[in-house]
């Protein structure tokens, strides 16, 4: 029999991405897309949809029990910049929703789950190149205090539950098909609209605000890789350090220059220049690469020459 998967949170930037994936690789009959509204009709129409609201237990049970569901990505997470703005409603949100899930795991509902970490986990404290799996954790933010302690949950329903849990601390993500709202990393999906609309784009990072980037396509890899992976291989039960390449907002802007010339970019750093500046500068990713053979495919230019191409039809 077919592995039934429920996506929570289809309709925003990875679960949109990750829904098309999985129904590509399970069927579409298989894969249940889930979210608390229509709020992305391209995925609603797309094949089943369910409103499911994370923050209810037994909202998610309902679902789970009526599409027979053994697999649960939860994509639903409220992210960094808006966490700062809505503190508590962050921490409710994302704690809240793993709970569900977890419980829903422990009490063998479902047999796996995959739950999104962030390289938010980090904070100031951390080495800022090449941060290593083990490391100084003092995140600054909201969200990261939420994946924080959400990895320690995980790790513990792990070892006490037996919950076959499985995590990466995705980096910023880049991607045309569904915007990104709330994140920190989102000036680097921003700037390619902004290119094609307006020939100019005005970043809210510093120019020399070096961050870890993937492209959607390495991500939906990633994440397709670790839970088809062995049980076995998955020997980090917190969430596995994931990089891809590291850029600054010029050397993006340059990227982007070398297909529109008269590209032009501008500087003002608001707060959410601070919550950048606590995150590391590059990932060291070795045990995803040990453990479950891990590696990116898209440069900083395979990126721009991609994302330019998606995008340009629709301006
Ligand atoms: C954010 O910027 O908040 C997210 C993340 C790095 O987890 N994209």
């Amino acid at each position: 029999m077919s592995s039934k998967i429920l996506i929570i949170g289809a309709c925003g930037q990875i679960g949109s991405e990750l829904t098309y994936k999985l129904r590509a690789l399970h069927g579409d009959d298989n894969v249940i897309a889930s979210d608390i509204s229509y709020n992305n009709l391209d995925i609603v129409n797309s094949g089943i949809f369910e409103i499911v609201d994370a923050m209810d237990y037994k909202s998610v049970k309902v679902c789970i029990e009526k599409h027979n569901v053994d697999t649960v990505y939860l994509m639903a997470a409220m992210l960094s910049a808006t966490g700062e703005k809505y503190p508590m409603k962050a921490w409710d949100l994302n704690m809240t929703s793993l709970f569900h899930v977890l419980d829903l795991a422990k009490a063998k509902f479902i047999k796996k789950v995959f739950w999104p970490s962030s390289i938010a986990v980090f904070g100031p404290t951390t080495p800022k190149e090449d941060t290593p799996q083990y490391t100084t954790m003092e995140p600054s933010t909201v969200y990261g205090i939420t994946k924080q302690v959400g990895e320690r949950w995980c790790e513990y329903y792990n070892e006490k539950y037996d919950v076959d849990v499985r995590s990466i601390r995705y980096p910023g993500i880049i991607s045309w098909k569904t915007l990104p709202g709330g994140g920190t990393t989102d000036y680097a999906v921003e700037i390619y609209h902004e290119a094609l609309k307006n020939k100019e784009y005005d970043c809210f990072l510093s120019k020399d605000t070096a961050l870890p980037m993937l492209y959607m396509d390495d991500a939906i890899k990633a994440t397709v890789d670790i839970m088809s992976a062995d049980a076995d291989a998955i020997k980090i039960r917190s969430s596995y350090n994931l990089a891809g390449i590291s850029f600054t907002p010029e050397e993006i802007a340059a990227s982007i220059k070398k297909h529109i010339p008269e590209f032009k970019i501008s500087y003002t750093p608001d707060f959410r220049q601070q919550i950048a500046n606590s995150w590391p500068q590059s990932i060291d990713d070795t045990m995803a690469q040990k453990h479950w053979n891990w590696k990116h495919s898209f440069d900083l230019e395979a990126i721009t020459e991609e994302m330019l191409k998606q995008l340009k039809p629709k301006y």
